[in-house]
């Protein structure tokens, strides 16, 4: 897979302490998500979100995510990171057709997962009728698209909007999930990549 298999510790720790100093995570931890990504990378995530977060890392769609763009992606997800941070992502994601816009059936396809979340059953009708609610309160500018500038404002508006976009177990990640803290204090132990 696309990891980046760091031989030299020297560079190693390099990457970590750039990682740690562009991203919300610590160095300790931007090895443990090493860690994870390695576990991640080995197995096929096909959970909805997830995958199509991975397919906008994937630049090259050749199937392979690296690791830098993984971390970077993943402090978008932490509990600390800007507001702002966590818009621009999701306006991609919801973007599903990626025309730089998002229109009404990408609206549709937001307010279906979000109802499949809250275990709501509602007919059709109300269905539409919440899509265009929410589609007339977002389009200001009534061109029948959602720009960057509209999503901005709704999400101000409906921060509920964002709450996929957090992911509380990354605000410490060596306790989250201690089984992919590195063993790095062995200094004999040659296997160490990050
Ligand atoms: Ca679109
Ligand atoms: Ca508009």
């Amino acid at each position: 897979m696309g990891c980046v298999c760091m031989k030299q510790r020297h560079e190693c720790e390099n990457l970590a302490a750039v990682l740690a100093s562009q991203t919300c995570f610590k160095v300790n931890e931007v090895k443990s998500l090493y860690e994870l990504f390695r576990k991640l990378s080995s197995s096929i995530v096909d959970d909805g979100l997830i995958s199509k977060v991975f397919h906008m890392l994937d630049t090259k769609r050749d199937g392979v995510i690296g690791f830098e763009e993984f971390v970077r992606c993943l402090s978008v997800f932490h509990p600390e990171a800007p507001q702002a941070e966590k818009a621009a992502f999701a306006y991609q994601l919801y973007d599903i057709w990626q025309t730089g816009f998002i229109e009404r059936e990408e609206v549709k396809e937001m307010v279906l997962a979000l109802l499949k979340e809250s275990d709501l059953i509602l007919s059709d009708d109300i269905v539409e009728a919440i899509i265009d609610k929410t589609f007339e309160e977002a389009d200001l500018k009534g061109d029948g698209k959602i720009d960057l500038e509209e999503w901005n404002e709704l999400v101000n508006g409906n921060p509920s909007l964002l709450k996929n976009m957090t992911i509380p177990y990354l605000k410490d990640i060596t306790t989250s999930f201690p089984s992919f803290v590195m063993k790095t204090d062995n200094e004999d132990d040659n296997n160490i990549y990050l």
